[in-house]
């Protein structure tokens, strides 16, 4: 296999506070990275299309403009390695290796999503690829994230888990706990923070003093790095560095990784008119889209060009069909199916009813 070593256009060169990137990567990591990220873009932009067709029974929050962060991460960790995110689900799952159309049937409220139709699009886990869990509460899935990374420490597992935050749970109380917690217990586990700059509306500005997050999470004493959240290679390194500092026992990284979500901040549309963002700021980071960058990084390198790009295209496209004319064929929920995975079972469904 060749293997390149690209140097990245937007790597953070120049941008002070970020990390230096100088991984080496195999060309066939390189195009699956791309592919990741394509269709990630490509399975939320259908969803957004079709959410006003009111098939879907489920809150949305689109990760389109953040696809590297959830791709860079997943391609550092094992199949075995736990990965838990709050209620920006799609990337993580999908990156993971989370099933599509198990995914879809969950939104469309059938019995075959992967949480049985009772989460939708907050709540998704499919723990073959150990995509653990996520969760709508702000802050919920930190120290649940803690929490399974100290039992497999405690267990001797080798297995690292990594949680996703957005800069808004960086507020949560129990955000802080988890990573003094984590840092006195050297527990395997890396914050991922994708730093969107927004809490729904809210800017960091009016939120939190103007600090860097990084000295924030370092104040806690564990490892904390900023990488470019746009750039695919560089969350890449910066993960694979914080999980192998991890396995080796040295505890845990928090990450900051600085991104921007394209769409709204919930549903499928853009709502910058509502004039909590100027237009411009979201024109700029569209300039700096993590796919676009990566794709021309990869074509310059002769690792990519227009036929590749059709046909990965194609196939991603025939694969969203698939799902979507799965998830829609696929049953709704009974009410049999309300007393399936309930701990309180003495009365029958008749006698609970009443
Ligand atoms: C405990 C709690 N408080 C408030 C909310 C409402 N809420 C949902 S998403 C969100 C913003 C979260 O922002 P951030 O963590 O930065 O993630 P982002 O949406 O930017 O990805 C808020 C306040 C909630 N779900 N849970």
């Amino acid at each position: 296999m060749t293997e390149t070593n690209i140097r990245y256009r937007y790597d953070g060169d120049g941008v002070p506070g970020f990390e230096p990137f100088t991984g080496r990567h195999a060309s066939a990591e390189l195009l699956d990275l791309y592919r990741s990220m394509l269709r990630i873009r490509r399975i939320e932009e259908e969803i957004g299309r079709r959410y006003h067709e009111d098939q879907m029974k489920t809150p949305i929050h689109l990760v389109i403009g953040q696809e590297a962060t959830a791709v860079g991460c997943a391609g550092a960790l094992r199949l075995t390695d736990l990965l838990y995110s709050g209620h920006r689900t799609h990337g993580a799952y999908l990156a993971k290796g989370g099933d599509l159309k198990a995914m879809l049937c969950e939104m469309h409220c059938r019995v075959n999503g992967c949480v049985g139709s009772r989460g939708g699009s907050m709540h998704l886990i499919d723990k073959r690829v150990g995509m653990a869990g996520t969760s709508a509460i702000v802050g919920g899935a930190v120290p649940i994230a803690t929490g399974a990374a100290l039992a497999a420490q405690m267990k001797g597992e080798d297995r690292v888990v990594v949680v996703f935050l957005g800069d808004a749970t960086t507020e949560e109380g129990v955000t802080a706990e988890s990573l003094n917690f984590a840092a006195l217990k050297k527990v395997p586990v890396i914050f991922f923070c994708e730093n969107n700059f927004y809490s729904v509306q809210s800017p960091l500005a009016t939120r939190q003093p103007n600090r860097d997050l990084r000295n924030w999470a370092a104040a806690h004493e564990v490892a904390a790095v900023r990488v470019d959240g746009t750039n695919v290679l560089a969350v890449h390194d910066a993960v694979a560095t914080a999980v192998a500092l991890a396995r080796s026992g040295g505890g845990p990284t928090f990450i900051e990784a600085p991104v921007y979500r394209f769409r709204a901040h919930g549903g499928a549309g853009d709502d910058s008119a509502t004039g909590y963002r100027a237009e411009a700021e979201r024109d700029a980071w569209e300039s700096v889209c993590p796919i676009a960058q990566f794709g021309d990084v990869l074509g310059q390198s002769g690792l990519l060009d227009d036929p590749a790009i059709n046909a990965m295209e194609r196939e991603i496209s025939t694969e969203i069909a698939e799902a979507f004319a799965f998830a829609l064929a696929s049953p709704n929920p009974t009410e049999e199916d309300l007393y399936q995975h309930v701990y309180a079972t003495e009365a029958g469904p008749t006698d609970a009813v009443g």
